[in-house]
């Protein structure tokens, strides 16, 4: 299958374009500079390498996932600060109530921000113990090129082009798939004050 197959998506991996129109997306960035400012945007280091991530990163929730020279974990205060992690927007507990087909509300919420030469390797989330629940992603600002391949590495993949305001729920039998953001587009977004991206990834972490 070639990168850029169209096609239907697998099977529990839900897109909704455009789920939260211009309005919706402002007032969610204005809740997550709330989340910032008092749980500041930083850099993780990889467990192995101890190589800088290109994302920065933060969390709001009871829960925030974490990554050093000691792995990657959930811990409940930020790691730079010692305090706890703010508390999930409404909007995103709203969305998850309607959209994640789960019983309880989500314990965690990464907030990433790429700048323009960022990116994610592929990876699978699977640092849950609950892994019934499904993840839920929101992406706002500029254009992102998803890449989304099987439950094992070195299997074939697909991409798909994330825009601000869409919504996407990884759960069921796409839940470990692996997928990972290859590059972002610059400029194709007006809604942050400069270039840029921030996605937001809610995930129930314990059992209930
Ligand atoms: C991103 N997203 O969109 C990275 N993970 O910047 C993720 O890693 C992700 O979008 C699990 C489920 C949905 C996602
Ligand atoms: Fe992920």
């Amino acid at each position: 299958m070639s990168a850029r197959a169209p096609g239907p998506l697998p099977p529990g991996l839900h897109h909704y374009p455009l789920r939260l129109d211009p309005g919706e997306q402002a007032t969610l960035l204005q809740g997550i500079r709330d989340v910032v400012a008092k749980a500041p945007l930083y850099r993780p280091r990889m467990p192995g390498s101890g190589r800088q991530f290109s994302v920065r990163m933060t969390n709001c929730g009871a829960l925030g996932w974490v990554s050093d020279a000691g792995g990657y974990r959930y811990q409940p205060v930020h790691p730079e600060t010692g305090e706890p992690w703010p508390p999930i927007p409404d909007m995103l507990l709203a969305l998850w109530a309607e959209l994640s087909d789960y019983a309880h509300p989500p314990e965690a919420c990464l907030v990433n921000f790429y700048e323009a030469g960022a990116r994610m390797g592929l990876h699978q989330d699977k640092d849950e113990t609950d892994l019934d629940a499904p993840v839920l992603s929101v992406s706002l600002g500029d254009e992102a090129l998803f890449r989304i391949g099987g439950t094992e590495r070195g299997g074939p993949t697909r991409s798909l082009r994330l825009s601000s305001g869409d919504v996407l729920v990884m759960g069921g039998p796409s839940r470990l798939v692996f997928h990972g953001i290859d590059r972002i587009y610059p400029g194709t977004s007006t809604l942050l004050k400069g270039e840029g991206r921030i996605n937001l990834t809610l995930r129930r972490v314990t059992r209930p």
